[in-house]
């Protein structure tokens, strides 16, 4: 790219990491499906030897995805799950993980049953008052782990609030940024040390890969995680590295349509009667709105509702929808609708999901990109046929 002022974000998206074929021109990354890489004598190589270590597809990706975080450096993994397994494999047995409350299922899972078994311990506590983060934290630990906005509440952390104790107490700090993506929120730049995506979700942005990211602008930390990646080998193909990084053209684009769809949804179900709550941080009625405001700069695509009526009135809901899916996931173009009790956070204890507020009659949406108007229709129909549940 030209020298001159730094390239903007939506700029970014479209080019950083990449740059024509130096072969042909080709203005599209080419995908390097190869798994060796000839050396003209041992140890001769171009910088890329074995496609578990590097390969340039990934390189382009890993480039792209740290541009828009505002990261020196960039991983990406197989999945969501491939990267927090890299994150925790920083650590070691007794060191303790202070997480969100409300997190992803199969990120409660990963800590719950296989890393307290090797020996590291975790907690977790409600983030949206940093206080509770003061009184959690212990002489051990090492890794603050939040997600903000959170899957499936959406609770609002104050990144640059626990950024400051984590750091006063020696501890690292993670922010799971899949809900709110490097277009609404920079979790690096408000001090926090490293950012974690699952990029099956909005980066990739159309619902056909499973991959993940780790960012930071911390040398020691990056080297780690490098040497980790190689070592344990949750790497993301070379086709799979190749359409998140197509996706990542379009993001500014999408993040946009998904927040505008998402506000139009909140506010039509905020006004209906057989709706008992909706959570979006866009509406003045969500608790931490103010906070999104100033550290977000959208409020994202993910709501979540509560239907009267419970399991009977939700599962009738889900059935008689056509546009939404009902489906797990989230970030994609299209549409979908969840019940995270049964779906994405049955991982979670029932009591857990009960405390938290993840009832029989929560319901979780990804507005996607369509029109609007449908969209609205749709929940419309799906809210008809739970009237008789
Ligand atoms: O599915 P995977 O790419 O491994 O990513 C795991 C993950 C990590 N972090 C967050 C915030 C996530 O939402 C996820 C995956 N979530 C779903 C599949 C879901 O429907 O919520």
């Amino acid at each position: 790219m030209a020298a001159g002022a730094p390239p903007r974000f939506d700029t970014l998206a479209v080019h950083a990491g990449q740059a024509p074929d130096p072969a042909t021109g080709a203005v599209m990354t080419p995908v390097y499906y190869t798994s060796t890489f000839a050396q003209d004598g041992p140890g001769e190589h171009r910088g890329f030897e074995y496609g578990r270590t590097r390969n340039p597809t990934r390189d382009a990706l890993q480039g792209c995805l740290a541009a828009l975080e505002g990261a020196r450096h960039g991983l990406a993994f197989a999945s969501g799950l491939a990267a927090a397994d890299a994150l925790l494999h920083l650590l070691s047995a007794g060191d303790h993980v202070l997480a969100s409350d409300d997190v992803y299922g199969g990120t409660f899972r990963i800590f719950d049953k296989v890393f307290r078994r090797l020996g590291l311990e975790f907690s977790s506590v409600d983030m949206t008052d940093p206080a509770n983060v003061a009184r959690a934290l212990r002489p051990t630990t090492r890794l603050v782990w939040i997600e903000s906005p959170t899957n499936p509440l959406l609770k609002i952390v104050d990144l640059a609030a626990v950024a400051a104790l984590a750091r006063a107490a020696g501890a690292r700090t993670v922010v799971d940024n899949t809900f709110a993506t490097p277009f609404f929120q920079r979790p690096l730049a408000l001090g926090i040390d490293l950012v974690t995506h699952s990029t099956t979700k909005y980066l990739n942005g159309h619902s056909d890969v499973i991959g993940g990211a780790v960012l930071t602008s911390d040398d020691e930390l990056h080297d780690r995680l490098r040497f980790i990646q190689n070592a344990v080998g949750a790497v993301p193909s070379p086709m799979d590295a190749f359409l998140v990084l197509r996706g990542l053209k379009t993001l500014h684009l999408r993040m946009a349509r998904h927040a505008e769809n998402a506000l139009a949804i909140a506010r039509f179900l905020e006004g209906h009667p057989q709706v008992a709550r909706v959570v979006y941080p866009g509406l003045p009625s969500h608790p931490q709105a103010a906070l999104a405001a100033r550290q977000m700069s959208g409020p994202g695509g993910m709501l979540a509702f509560s239907i009267r009526g419970g399991l009977p009135a939700a599962t009738a809901l889900l059935r008689a929808v056509r546009v939404f899916a009902c489906a797990e996931s989230l970030g994609g173009v299209e549409s979908l609708i969840e019940h995270p009790a049964i779906m994405t956070h049955a991982s979670l204890p029932a009591a857990a999901r009960a405390a938290l507020g993840i009832d029989d009659g929560l319901l979780r949406v990804s507005a996607g990109v369509e029109d609007v108007a449908d969209l609205i229709a749709d929940l419309e129909r799906g809210l008809a046929a739970a009237r008789g549940a």
